[in-house]
């Protein structure tokens, strides 16, 4: 069992992207500049954000974080999507999600330009994915394939399970990994909620991607001895014995599930830091993009 360390991973690919800016500052180009919207106080969504907004320090990018409170309505989230669409100075931009029920998360979603949208959300980027074009690819799943590639990890032929289809992970991970080339070139099957028969399917999987968000979910009967698991979940537990009160919990039941593996994603260390930096290579994507 080989434990894919996306910690060390996404720390390796923001010192890249670091050199690049440097070197792109040194030919006169402008800092890539990365703006995020965060509504309310989910803790969650806190600790996300400022990671973000830390990331981008690593990388050399300017950072602009724009706080609302959760009274916040449509409209004045709508405002702030079009002045950072209008605003020449900023690449890209994300919405922190989830949004309070208020709102209608796919309505800010459309409102921002796709050619800032580095979350990779926008219906034009997805379209994009879904028929091989270049665009932005939302970070999770575009984080789970880079560590398949940095891993050296064969995917043609093999048949890829992914349980969970959320439009920011089962389903573009599915597209991702239906690509011609490597990683890609899978035989693709998406599980969900009202799959029926889901254990006979994930005991066929050479690649099994859990992002269903349900702590210990995927248990070891369920996988196939010399499989990758890629796990997803990120689900805050309460835990009396930690100073937070909550530990976080992944979707595979690890402890009984990793030595079966061919290799493994821990969480938290696997693939939470590299939705960052997929993030932080969208925005250099978007920033390279400019004339200067
Ligand atoms: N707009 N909303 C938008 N874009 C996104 O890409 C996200 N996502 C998801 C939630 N909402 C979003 C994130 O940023 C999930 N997500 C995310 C980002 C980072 C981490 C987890 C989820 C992460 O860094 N996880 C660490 C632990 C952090 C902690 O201590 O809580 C890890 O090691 O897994």
């Amino acid at each position: 069992m080989e434990l894919i360390d996306g910690k060390a991973t996404a720390k390796t690919i923001k010192a890249e992207i670091a050199a690049e800016v440097e070197q792109m500052v040194k030919d006169g180009h402008k800092r890539p500049h990365l703006a995020a919207i965060l509504v309310g106080h989910d803790g969650g969504s806190e600790t996300y954000v400022a990671s973000k907004v830390k990331a981008c320090e690593e990388c050399g990018f300017q950072s602009t974080l724009i706080r609302f409170e959760d009274t916040v309505t449509e409209q004045e989230l709508l405002d702030a999507v079009h002045k950072l669409n209008d605003d020449t100075d900023v690449d890209g931009f994300i919405v922190q999600l989830p949004l309070p029920s208020h709102i209608d998360e796919q309505k800010i979603i459309e409102a921002v330009d796709p050619e800032k949208d580095v979350d990779g959300f926008h219906p034009v980027n997805v379209g994009k994915l879904s028929i091989g074009l270049p665009g932005f690819v939302s970070a999770t799943p575009a984080g789970i394939v880079e560590l398949l590639r940095r891993y050296n990890i064969p995917t043609r032929g093999k048949h890829c399970v992914v349980i969970g289809r959320s439009n920011i992970v089962g389903k573009p991970m599915a597209m991702l990994m239906l690509r011609k080339g490597q990683p890609g070139d899978c035989t693709v099957t998406v599980c969900h909620s009202g799959t029926g028969n889901l254990k006979e399917i994930t005991r066929t999987a050479d690649i099994l991607v859990a992002a269903l968000g349900k702590p210990g979910f995927v248990t070891a009967d369920m996988v196939k001895p010399g499989a990758t698991v890629i796990d997803v979940g990120t689900t805050r537990v309460p835990d009396a014995t930690k100073k937070s009160g909550f530990r976080l919990s992944g979707d595979v039941d690890f402890e009984n599930v990793a030595p079966l593996c061919e290799f493994i994603t821990p969480v938290p260390g696997g693939v939470g830091p590299m939705t960052i930096a997929s993030l932080m290579m969208n925005t250099i994507q978007a920033a390279r993009k400019r004339k200067r």
